[in-house]
């Protein structure tokens, strides 16, 4: 089986995982879903706030090494037992998902085009665009409404890590991608990149 990982970056609220659980939605049981929020690495030994301080844009806060092998391993066509991350604890949970190995992956978060090594392992590469102010909004509401935050909190960690980092580490993987999608929301942008995973689907050459 020739494995195609489409990579789907993009900043913090730009509709990266509402574009890629649509895909999801569409294609269900066809397509497997990784989320690199999901290999943020576990905190045990801080405490709570310790880990609420961490810095969560950074490339460091990721255990990649451990997506680099479970991708390897969907790719030979082995199942992985994929980490849950959970926010209101800034931790990694006790649980893990069991992946099988698909035709199609679809990896999602905020750094994935960034590491050299992951960007190697990425047959296409998304990138999603939207405005600051858009983003930090949706992010607000997400945050208050189920990540269990206040809008303190938010704006503090905003201007402190989030928009520093963004700039740093975020925006300039934007040049690396194959497609720029100008917001999650975008459908004309969903209904290209779906024709293109049914065709990748049928077609068994590609
Ligand atoms: P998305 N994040 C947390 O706020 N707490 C954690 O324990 C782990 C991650 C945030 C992280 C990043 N940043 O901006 C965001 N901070 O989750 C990425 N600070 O998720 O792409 O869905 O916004
Ligand atoms: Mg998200």
């Amino acid at each position: 089986m020739n494995t195609i990982i489409i990579g789907i970056a993009g900043g913090t609220g730009s509709g990266k995982s509402t574009f890629t659980n649509k895909l999801k939605a569409f294609f269900q049981d066809d397509v497997a879903v990784l989320y690199h929020d999901n290999y943020y690495k576990a905190q045990d030994e801080l405490e709570f706030e310790e880990r609420k301080k961490v810095n969560y844009d950074h490339p460091d806060a990721f255990e990649t090494e451990l997506l680099l092998e479970q991708l390897t391993q969907l790719k030979e066509g082995k199942a992985i037992e994929c980490p849950v991350y959970d926010y209101t604890q800034h931790n990694r949970s006790k649980d893990v998902v069991v992946v099988e190995p698909k035709r199609v992956i679809l990896l999602e978060g905020i750094l994935v085009l960034a590491d050299p090594k992951l960007r190697d392992l990425l047959d296409i590469k998304i990138f999603v665009e939207a405005d600051a102010d858009e983003r930090i909004l949706r992010r607000v509401i997400r945050d208050v409404k189920e990540r269990g935050r206040d809008i303190e909190g938010v704006v503090e960690q905003y201007l402190t890590t989030v928009k520093p980092m963004h700039y740093l580490y975020v925006e300039p993987t934007r040049p690396m991608a194959d497609i720029v999608i100008n917001s999650g929301m975008n459908e004309v942008a969903f209904q290209v990149v779906r024709n293109h995973i049914e065709k990748i689907l049928k077609d068994t050459d590609l």
